[in-house]
């Protein structure tokens, strides 16, 4: 059961959504003469119960990135602000590489989350049918995270909220990577 830390340190949250997806389902298959799963000792989940962690039915995004909850905004960050249903600033700009953002959800109860596409924005039934290079774990409202993207190429992006149908209500944008 060496998945719980396939994916490092980094990954923590993500790691711990598919260890409690794993777990879930060897739970659930195990004939009852089967012998008891290992105990999970010494990796103990630390995603902060503030910040969700997203659904697990997503296609694995392409890009590896990890979630955390933070206060303050790290050096070189991209910050937006995640707020009346609509990303600030709709423009962001990044350098190719490890992109830190520092999603800041100022909103008064919304719930929102950054992901991170090549194509054009498709819908259907008011939800994006795109599948995202990368993609947060969702913010709540009066909370922030940093979102760390690894090995993010240059080039033209389009971002949105996966929450509902903020992305149809307008929670889009653009996310242009220089060089
Ligand atoms: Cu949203």
């Amino acid at each position: 059961m060496g998945h719980s830390r396939a994916g490092g340190r980094r990954s923590t949250i993500m790691g711990f959504a598919a260890s409690a997806l794993l777990l879930s389902a060897c739970g659930g298959a195990a004939p009852a003469t089967a012998p008891p799963a290992p105990a999970v000792v010494g990796a103990a989940p630390t995603a902060a119960p503030t910040v969700m962690a997203a659904a697990s039915t997503e296609p694995t995004p392409e890009l590896v990135s990890s979630t955390a909850i933070a206060t303050v905004a790290p050096g070189g960050a991209v910050t937006l602000e995640m707020a009346g249903g609509q990303f600030a600033p709709r423009a962001a700009v990044a350098t190719a590489g490890e992109v830190v953002f520092y999603l800041n959800n100022t909103s008064q109860q919304g719930i929102h989350s950054l992901a991170i596409g090549r194509a054009q924005l498709e819908f259907r039934g008011g939800r994006v049918t795109n599948i995202p290079l990368a993609v947060s774990d969702k913010v709540r409202y009066h909370q922030a995270a940093t979102f760390t993207v690894e090995g993010l190429p240059a080039g033209n992006y389009v971002i949105w909220c996966t929450v509902e149908n903020h992305a149809a209500e307008g929670m889009t944008g653009t996310l242009t990577v220089k060089p």
